[in-house]
């Protein structure tokens, strides 16, 4: 308790120095060389070294960076509607944000990883969770459009993904939020016992990474924070925090932090995969949405599926462990070696790093302190190999080089900790501004990291930038890593609260990303290859307008035979067969969005006309030099 006080203690003071502003001086404008200005710098028109994958938290978005420079390339949408490109709101993907809640149109995007085969980035998809209404994501890196997303059932904060293995043969969800499981209607003080925290695994099909849930591990008690996958010789197991090793309801802040020690969950997929193949576990009740756009069509489809298998953690002997862990911990990281296992206790000073080879010998002599809920306790000593003690308050997240050194995040005494490892000893130390929660190495979580610069991702902003009233952006830090020291490079703002985030090479992508649809190939059901074929097919009040828009003109431009209390869906095809020629539909009074129609692509909206007259639409992309002539108008009757 005592500690925890100190920290808690720790953590004011922290902010109160923070409050006054004391540290911004130091590592600003003033204080850096040019030379650092020259590695960030790119002239007009080069390009960036790296793509980084900023997670959006709760804009429920992924955002596309360029690296060193900071520019913002892109943002995709993801778990929340988009008005820019109409996601969300276009009748094509709508079908997206369906949940077994109902339509859901935000989110809470954390974790992004790219996908990999033997341990490295291969650039094909990009993974991330949302911790809200549990779901996981899949995005292409040839349209950086959102592809699929797939809900979770019987869990409730899915925060422990997306994590990749080392062939994306799976990708695993956690319950940060310990829920009764199946749900049901309990008086809550008579949780304890009852808590569930079902750990999903997902398994992806290699040719189009179509996600699976295969199985839920239905893990006893606590809250499953952050997990890891192990890769080379620790391949083929996971890791998983979990805190509230209390299980406490209420007050979570001072009664989840009453044990010393926690728990890092270490499970045998492979082994449980293999259970499940040979018809191990039992079908029980969970209803959940799986939502896949289809490139062909241009069109998003909800399955909602019924059912999933569960298994007993004790039910496989030999596939979970509990490793104790200090202080609450919260990430969790893998070596890209795979030999070390990296718990960060947050309410500590220390990280604890557990050795591979260790668990599997105390596994094989049954080093065993105990048990929880059946589930066998490593013993500590057995499993621990060293200990960074650098001092620094609050370690949350660990990143990798790949030149035998780690980076760990400190939150409370708001800095990033270069160590070494093997000897666990702490080369470096640089004060983040502010307050930094995750950080991100380009393929730091891969067998092969490119050890040029990190990104702190900070949490507090304060003074970094020109005010803009109460509310900011976060705040982002590029650091050059590449000599002893790590080098302050440049201040970025980030869009949303980016928790993790994911960089690759940008030669690994740059070549397959997509230019535009091909005409011949949209199968879009309403869709029309030329003027000629465009139309207005009624069918009670729901009209059909098949349109098509190339340079500068709608056609049909003129619409009449349009009612009040009609349904008007406007089919927008767009005839441009070139890279980067957009054309926008809106429409005066519409409840929803516009739509941003690429080239080659067709996309839907509804209109609901309410009043007689004669209503304008237009083009919102200015797309030429005849752009502001790109209009039309549609005449409303009465019934
Ligand atoms: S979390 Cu945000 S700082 Cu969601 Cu990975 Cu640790
Ligand atoms: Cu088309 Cu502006």
């Amino acid at each position: 308790m005592k500690t925890i006080q100190k920290l808690l203690l720790g953590l004011g003071a922290g902010l109160l120095l923070i409050g006054c502003g004391n540290n911004s001086k130091e590592g600003s404008a003033g204080a850096m060389a040019s030379s650092n200005a020259e590695k960030v710098y790119l002239a007009p028109g080069e390009h960036d070294e790296f793509y980084a994958f900023m997670s959006g938290g709760y804009s429920g978005n992924l955002t596309v960076y360029g690296l060193p420079s900071g520019r913002m390339l892109k943002e995709i949408p993801v778990f929340s509607q988009f008005p820019t490109n109409g996601y969300g709101y276009s009748e094509e993907s709508k079908a997206m944000l369906n949940t077994s809640f109902g339509f859901v149109p935000w989110g809470d995007s954390h974790h992004p990883d790219i996908s990999q085969t033997n341990g490295e980035l291969d650039g094909r998809w990009i993974f991330i969770n949302e911790n809200n209404t549990p779901r996981v994501a899949r995005i292409s890196l040839t349209t950086f459009e959102t592809e699929e997303i797939i809900e979770l059932p019987n869990s409730a904060g899915n925060h422990a993904s997306s994590f990749v293995t080392e062939n994306t043969e799976y990708i695993v969800a956690g319950t940060r939020f310990a829920v009764p499981n199946p749900q049901r209607d309990m008086p809550i003080d008579e949780m304890k016992g009852e808590f569930k925290g079902p750990l999903s695994f997902i398994s992806i099909d290699q040719e189009h990474g179509h996600m699976n849930l295969e199985f839920q591990l239905n893990m006893p008690g606590f809250n499953y924070d952050l997990a890891h996958p192990g890769r080379d010789k620790s391949h083929g197991w996971f890791f998983f925090t979990s805190y509230n090793t209390e299980e406490a309801h209420t007050m979570q802040e001072v009664n989840a932090s009453q044990n010393d020690k926690d728990f890092i969950a270490a499970v045998n997929w492979q082994m449980i995969a293999e259970y499940i193949k040979n018809g191990g576990g039992t079908k029980v009740a969970g209803t959940y949405a799986h939502n896949t756009y289809d490139e062909s069509t241009m069109t998003a489809t909800t399955e909602m599926k019924q059912g999933v298998i569960s298994v007993d953690p004790r039910e496989v002997e030999g596939a979970v462990y509990y490793m104790p862990v200090p202080k609450s911990p919260h990430g969790l990281d893998v070596d890209p070696s795979g030999r070390y296992i990296i718990g960060n206790g947050k309410l500590s000073t220390q990280l604890s790093v557990y050795s591979f080879e260790k668990i599997q010998n105390a596994i094989q002599n049954k080093d065993f302190d105990g048990d929880a809920y059946g589930i066998p306790i490593l013993s500590f000593e057995s499993v621990l190999e060293g200990v960074v003690d650098s001092g620094g308050l609050g370690p949350l997240h660990t990143e990798f080089d790949g030149k035998g050194f780690g980076y760990t995040t400190y939150f409370i005494s708001s800095e990033v900790v270069k160590w070494e490892l093997g000897t666990w000893e702490v080369i470096d130390r640089q004060p983040s501004y502010y307050s930094v929660g995750h950080l991100m190495i380009p393929g730091g979580n891969s067998r092969n990291p490119y050890g040029k610069y990190m990104v702190s991702l900070n949490k507090i902003t304060k003074d970094r930038y020109l005010p803009t009233g109460p509310e900011l952006e976060h705040s982002a830090q590029l650091y050059d890593i590449t000599g002893e020291k790590m080098e302050l490079l440049l201040d970025f703002p980030t869009h949303g609260e980016p928790h993790y985030a994911a960089g690759i090479p940008a030669e690994k992508i740059k070549a397959q990303s997509k230019k535009y649809y091909e005409l011949e190939e949209n199968n879009h059901k309403y869709a029309v290859k030329n003027e000629a074929d465009t139309r207005l097919e009624r069918n009670g009040n729901e009209v059909h307008v098949y349109a098509t828009t190339v340079r500068s003109h709608f056609a049909p431009d003129n619409i009449e035979g349009i009612k009040v209390g009609d349904k008007v869906y406007f089919h927008i095809t767009n005839l441009e067969q070139d890279f980067d020629v957009p054309h926008g539909f809106a429409m005066i009074g519409a409840n929803t969005s516009e739509i941003l129609v690429m080239p080659g692509q067709t996309k839907t909206i509804i209109w609901e006309p309410k009043r007689e007259g004669v209503w304008p639409f237009y083009c919102t992309d200015f797309c030429s030099a005849l752009h502001q002539e790109m209009q039309g108008y549609v005449r409303v009757s009465a019934k």
